[in-house]
């Protein structure tokens, strides 16, 4: 489950490149993500009102969320695996209030990879793609831990 260094160069290469446009690729993701699977925007009640593609597209709200999501990963994929700290608060909002469960990380994590994969196609090959997406489980591995910890099976 562990990424070896030349995995997390890779990871936070293509990081660097999704922070280029931090706003743009977040809410690119939540776009993707309530398109693909619209049960997710009943976890928050901001995004329960829009109803369009286009009302989606014009959301302040969800532009700001983008970035929340993006910057807390962000700061999470630095660590390369040693996210304890990182972790834990993220584990904890998101088991105690909002209650986000592991199934909605994992669909999160494929608009992440999906949005990458439109916005960077020449750069996202398939050892990029493999790390990232090992990166992407290993964080909802230890979510996933983390979320029993806090008393929520996820
Ligand atoms: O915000 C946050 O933070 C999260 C993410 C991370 C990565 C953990 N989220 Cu928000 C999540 C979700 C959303 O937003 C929506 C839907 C589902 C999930």
């Amino acid at each position: 489950m562990g990424l070896n260094d030349q995995e997390w160069q890779q990871v936070l290469t293509m990081w660097g490149k999704v922070e280029s446009d931090l706003a743009g690729h977040g809410h690119a993701v939540l776009m993707r993500l309530f398109q693909d699977h619209p049960e997710t925007m009943d976890r928050f009640d901001k995004f329960r009102g829009l109803k369009t593609p286009d009302q989606m597209r014009g959301s302040e709200d969800m532009k700001k969320h983008g970035v929340t999501v993006l910057t807390q990963l962000g700061k999470i994929l630095k660590q390369k695996g040693h996210h304890e700290s990182e972790l834990k608060p993220l584990a904890q909002t998101h088991a105690t209030k909002h209650r986000v469960p592991v199934k909605y990380l994992e669909f999160i994590c494929e608009a992440i990879m999906k949005v990458i994969a439109e916005k960077h196609s020449a750069d996202f090959g398939a050892n990029c793609q493999a790390a990232m997406k090992k990166a992407l489980e290993l964080f909802r591995h230890d979510m996933a831990s983390k979320y029993k910890e806090f008393g929520f099976q996820g």
